[in-house]
């Protein structure tokens, strides 16, 4: 990275570090995993960011998710400056927490209740502890490579940074938490049947990605979901799909729509919050029944439904509602990019696979297909390096880490997607002509 063009987000870095460990408040966002010096950014609007020194960069990470419209979208801007006006906070029942929730519940199929928290994290920590109260059962399994947030019974196997970074199973979780945690590959069914019998009455939940996103973007194989369902059916298992990232983004009714699968709980994030910290547990009401205060299963938080996070979903979402087209069109918008980033991969002859739904977009330099945590760390990590780094010199923002999907925003317009795929034309024969390293 030329010193000069980054050189206000070096000097704030330095800064930073002083204070902050890693200098940044999430670790993917230090671009470890690409090297150079994290970009701080000043502003962005629609899907445009602008950076400290006044670079300008096309937006494919939107907040890893949150900005579906596009950054500073105005109705949201607006509804949550005259929330600001009428307190931040008043850590007691307000009527945009029933409009919020009544909305995501119209929007989703077979959820009947649902409880504001502050982040995805929370929001699948609390419907795992909700999955073992109802059940009784101590055991969960998850999926080698997803990433259901930093909770401690998820950082075994995870993806996200933990797998970026590395370190998948993390130190600091105790042997005691770890054995309650088992694991499979995605889009392995009988796997999931074999631990279920070897545990026989134990599990409590079986929590995953519908759309693997966190090791790039995998799709469920065909009948993976129907399976994992019928199974859970079978076992009294809940099954609980983490939508954090899929939820709204993939259809308005998220993954249980588009695959046709219903869960027993769903977690939400990202969007419901249009960039203000949101996260949410969904389920069937027999199971919410277990929550406090109606029931004994323990989960709160002084945040929990805040105005400003609710009026800025509820805005968001009620958009998304009443407009489907916006899907169509963010369908189109993704699938033009798709295809013109096949052609200039095509072109420089390079080993390269894509997986998309809708528009979360996962890019593999490896021969595909690319169906779980194994075939995705078959990715040429330093190819994808050096390609990250031609993007953004190019003035394109892609997620500084070959484990995570690109997010297209409805913001993006056709001249952004040409730039997008002519940045990707150059950058590769930069590549190919071993002057860009
Ligand atoms: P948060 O606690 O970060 O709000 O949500 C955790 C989470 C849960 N479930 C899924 C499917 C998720 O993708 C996430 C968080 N996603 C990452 C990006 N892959 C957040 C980025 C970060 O960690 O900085």
């Amino acid at each position: 990275m030329s010193s000069n063009r980054y050189s206000g987000s070096a000097h704030l870095y330095d800064r930073a570090r002083k204070f902050i460990p890693g200098g940044v408040n999430s670790p993917v966002r230090a671009f470890k995993a690409v090297g150079g010096t994290p970009v701080f950014f000043m502003s962005a609007t629609g899907s445009i960011l602008k950076d400290v020194d006044g670079n300008q960069y096309i937006d494919y990470v939107g907040s890893w998710g949150p900005m579906l419209l596009g950054h500073a979208w105005a109705p949201v801007v607006d509804a949550v400056s005259k929330a600001a006006l009428k307190s931040t906070s008043f850590g007691a029942p307000t009527p945009i927490e029933i409009e919020l929730a009544e909305l995501i519940l119209q929007m989703v199929p077979g959820m009947d209740r649902i409880r504001m928290v502050n982040s995805g994290t929370e929001a699948c920590m609390s419907a795992v502890r909700v999955a073992r109260g109802y059940t009784g059962r101590n055991k969960i399994i998850k999926f080698e490579g997803c990433y259901h947030g930093h909770g401690d019974s998820f950082l075994i196997k995870a993806g996200s940074g933990a797998l970026t970074f590395g370190t998948p199973s993390s130190p600091g979780v105790t042997p005691g938490t770890a054995q309650d945690t088992l694991t499979a590959s995605f889009n392995d069914l009988p796997e999931v049947e074999k631990l279920c019998a070897e545990n026989k009455g134990e599990i409590a939940a079986i929590i995953l990605e519908p759309v693997a996103g966190n090791m790039g973007c995998i799709p469920p194989a065909d009948g993976f979901l129907q399976g994992l369902r019928d199974l859970c059916t079978r076992e009294g298992i809940v099954l609980i799909f983490d939508e954090v990232m899929t939820g709204f983004r993939v259809a308005p009714g998220g993954a249980q729509q588009v695959y046709g699968v219903q869960a027993d709980m769903v977690t939400y994030g990202k969007i419901i919050g249009a960039g203000l910290p949101v996260g949410a547990y969904a389920g069937r009401e027999e199971i919410m029944r277990v929550v406090s205060p109606d029931g004994p299963v323990y989960q709160a938080g002084t945040l929990s439904g805040n105005p400003l996070a609710m009026h800025a979903g509820y805005t968001l979402l009620n958009e998304l509602h009443t407009n489907r087209a916006i899907y169509d069109e963010l369908e189109q918008k993704s699938a033009y990019l798709a295809a013109g980033l096949s052609r200039v991969f095509d072109k420089a002859g390079i080993a390269y696979t894509m997986n998309r739904v809708g528009s979360m977009l996962g890019i593999f330099f490896c021969e595909g297909p690319v169906t779980d945590f194994n075939s995705a760390t078959r990715t040429d990590a330093e190819r994808f390096r050096v390609f990250f780094h031609g993007m953004l010199k190019r003035g394109v923002y892609l997620p500084p880490s070959a484990y995570e999907a690109l997010f297209l925003s409805h913001s993006l317009t056709s001249e952004h997607l040409d730039q997008t795929i002519q940045a990707a034309d150059e950058t590769l024969a930069d590549i190919l002509a071993g002057e860009e390293s």
